[in-house]
């Protein structure tokens, strides 16, 4: 497992020391509520482990990424989102990554757009 980021937000979340509306958790991941919603259901799905992106993740505990998107159909069970729901990576700052931790954006609710802005 890799070390936690003292000054990562979402370290802080697993490690319980931020609060969080937690929604769902296995071994590797925990799924919370986005701070800022975009949709109806907004959750964000986090390794336990600090990776600053997912392919980082993937790379480094693929396991833990694969958790990723169970977790991301468990979350989608839960919310009742059988309409559909769109999972987004965003990856480095030119695609919108605020957050340098690995983390699963769920989305559901409502109807997409498309393409993404
Ligand atoms: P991204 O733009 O892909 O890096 O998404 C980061 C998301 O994280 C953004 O939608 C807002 C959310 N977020 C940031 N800080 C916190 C926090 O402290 N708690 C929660 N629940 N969400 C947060």
């Amino acid at each position: 497992m890799s070390t936690p980021d003292p000054d990562c937000i979402f370290c802080k979340i697993v490690a319980g020391e931020v609060p969080a509306d937690v929604v769902h958790e296995t071994d590797h991941s925990v799924a919370f509520r986005d701070l800022s919603p975009q949709a109806p259901t907004h959750v964000l799905v986090i390794p336990r482990s600090h990776f600053p992106n997912a392919a980082e993740l993937a790379a480094g505990e693929p396991d833990a990424a694969v958790d990723l998107f169970h977790a991301a159909r468990a979350v989608a069970d839960r919310e009742g989102l059988d309409a559909g729901y769109r999972m987004v990576l965003n990856t480095g700052a030119q695609a919108h990554q605020t957050v340098f931790h690995a983390h699963l954006h769920v989305l559901g609710g409502r109807t997409m757009g498309w393409p993404p802005g």
